[in-house]
């Protein structure tokens, strides 16, 4: 089934090392040219081109590589005021201790850890790194989060001369040996699939599922594994006795979508290895936003307002440098016990100023301090379109024209002295309780 579990499939012309990447001719458990155990073989390796690709162990694998003492030690990362594990090493895994685990619980179970604070600037830089060098195989790159990303390398064997199944295995060494953490990539053919397999053999794992197999693997998979199905749902599913994929396989799509709607739809397809959403590159993102969890939980507008500025001016910047805009204004809240609000509001034209993002956000915001305590806040756009019609001057009111104005005057100046330079009295000296505001393109 896997290729890296399927040693037993012999055709000579579909499989090489992973270590030095020689073609790999009929059987054998180990390399003929440099004895590494590390082979790939499956009938349709050379067909497939939607790849999935994460780092292994993140956070902790960045703090391994920049402190050699901890390669054999288990390392957590996390802690801080909020005393939850971000992420831990396999070593420590194999312990117990997982990613939203108490601090507490994590050295109860592996005490002898070594805990690490959480450094996101320097997570973001290595994620940004990671992420240029897949953008250097092909532009269809789509990032899913800081360490995750699919990649659409089709059409690609001819500008690299060799097939993606062979780009994806020297792309995982290059990270290896250039920035010194490892990746688990998934190749198939589409996004679903892909995804599932990049976590199939963690960590420096690379699984191969193909058309032929498709079915027949997801119907031994529990619904868990379909997108979209998160805890809530698979309970429903589960009160109608719906438990493992096959049971969707054989269930008819008009039973399915009366049942559950468009998500019936979305059961009755994936179920059946069906999926073609595309690969959209970064610039295709459906919106553009930044978020912040705090180190506490916050509750007044004098706490909040800050924060929301700050961000709202992060969402501009980078909609100015990727030229869109963007109509609907989505204000994202978690409160303290982790549920999540959003709330939209459209605008009569797309936007790109911080300041329509920030007073839109605002009066977003007004409606939910009351009293509740927040962890997260997020602001963003979606909606997005290119920003030549963005802002119409003569439809916004006055006001907001004048701080259009303004806003067009504070970038001029922070492009030709730089970021500091100018701040708003929102921001000027506040936001010290946020964490550096994460990048969240959807
Ligand atoms: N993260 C976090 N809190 C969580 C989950 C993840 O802070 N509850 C952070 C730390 C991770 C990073 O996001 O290093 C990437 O998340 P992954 O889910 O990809 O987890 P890892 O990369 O750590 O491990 P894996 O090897 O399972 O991908
Ligand atoms: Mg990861």
């Amino acid at each position: 089934m896997f290729a890296a579990m399927s040693a037993s499939v012999n055709d000579p012309s579909h499989g090489f090392c992973r270590d030095c990447l020689s073609p790999q001719h009929g059987g054998g458990m180990r390399c003929r040219a440099c004895g590494s155990p590390r082979l790939i073989r499956h009938p349709e390796l050379y067909a497939l081109a939607i790849a999935h690709i994460d780092c292994d162990a993140f956070y902790a694998a960045v703090e391994k590589r920049d402190n050699p003492a901890l390669k054999d030690r288990p390392v957590i990362v996390g802690g801080g005021k909020r005393g939850v594990v971000s992420t831990a090493c396999y070593i420590a895994r194999i312990n117990g201790v997982r990613s939203a685990m108490p601090m507490f619980k994590a050295l109860e179970a592996c005490p002898g850890a070594v805990v690490i604070k959480p450094d996101m600037e320097k997570y973001v830089r290595v994620g940004r790194e990671v992420r240029a060098m897949m953008q250097a195989l092909t532009p269809l790159v789509e990032p899913l989060s800081i360490d995750e990303a699919f990649l659409d390398l089709s059409g690609t064997e001819r500008l690299h001369g060799q097939p993606p199944a062979l780009v994806l295995a020297r792309f995982t060494r290059a990270v290896e040996k250039e920035i010194g953490i490892t990746v688990s990539a998934g190749l198939s053919y589409c996004k679903f699939l892909a995804k599932i397999a990049s976590d199939f053999r963690k960590p420096r794992g690379f699984s191969v599922i193909g058309q032929d197999e498709a079915v027949g693997f997801l119907a031994e998979q529990p619904v868990t594994m379909i997108w979209g199905v998160g805890k809530a749902f698979a309970a429903t599913l589960e009160q109608d006795g719906i438990r493992m994929i096959s049971q969707l396989q054989r269930m008819e799509r008009g039973e399915l979508m009366r049942r559950y709607g468009t998500m019936g739809d979305r059961l009755y397809r994936l179920s059946r290895g069906q999926d073609e959403r595309r690969v959209e590159p970064d610039h295709d993102a459906k919106s553009v936003s930044a978020e912040t969890t705090f180190d506490t939980d916050l509750a007044t507008a004098a706490d909040l307002v800050p924060i929301l500025r700050a961000l709202s001016e992060k969402v501009s910047a980078r909609l100015k440098k990727a030229g869109i805009a963007g109509r609907t204004v989505v204000l994202k809240l978690k409160t303290h016990d982790f549920k999540i609000r959003t709330r939209n509001r459209q605008l009569g034209d797309p936007t790109r100023l911080a300041d329509r993002i920030f007073q839109t956000g605002l009066q977003l915001l007004e409606k939910e301090t009351d009293g509740t305590k927040y962890r997260l806040l997020g602001i963003g756009v979606s909606d997005l379109s290119a920003a030549d019609r963005a802002d119409p001057p003569d439809l916004i009111d006055v006001q907001s024209r004048k701080r259009a104005l303004a806003e067009g005057a504070i970038d001029a100046l922070r492009d030709k002295f730089g970021k500091k330079a100018v701040e708003t009295g929102y921001t000027f000296g506040k936001g010290r309780n946020a964490r550096p505001p994460e990048d969240a393109d959807h």
